[in-house]
């Protein structure tokens, strides 16, 4: 079944200026900004702005350049939040996708939590 894109979902809406975003960080391809549900001191999504589903869509569509911006920014966003492991604690990144993965919004984004303990997440 072919990736499919409903680019009614709210983080289109978001990129599109239809819906204001709390922004963490902005380039070319990608966009990060707070979550509206912290669930941690530090709760970031970083989202690329085109139209992919998942983080296996994005990674096998997507290209280079924005793949290569995607990474860079996840970076920046840690850098700008003091959770990397040269200034501070570490953190957590997360990208649910589909059913099973409990994915809210069918936009491609990774959650990047810190700021505290995440404590383990599988067992
Ligand atoms: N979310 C926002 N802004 C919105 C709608 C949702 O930040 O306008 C966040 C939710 O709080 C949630 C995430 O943490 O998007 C979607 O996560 P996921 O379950 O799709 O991975």
């Amino acid at each position: 079944m072919p990736f499919a894109y409903d680019d009614q979902n709210i983080f289109a809406k978001i990129l599109r200026g239809e819906i204001p975003n709390d922004t963490v960080l902005e380039t070319e391809y990608t966009l990060a900004f707070n979550d509206i549900e912290p669930q941690a001191p530090v709760h970031v999504l970083v989202i690329p702005k085109g139209p992919y589903v998942s983080h296996d869509h994005f990674a096998s569509e997507a290209s280079e350049a924005e793949l290569v911006d995607f990474m860079r920014a996840t970076a920046a966003v840690c850098r700008e939040t003091g959770v990397t492991l040269e200034e501070g604690e570490g953190f957590r990144t997360i990208s649910n996708a589909g059913a099973h993965g409990v994915q809210e919004v069918p936009h491609f984004h990774l959650h990047i939590l810190g700021g505290r303990s995440m404590g383990r997440m599988l067992s």
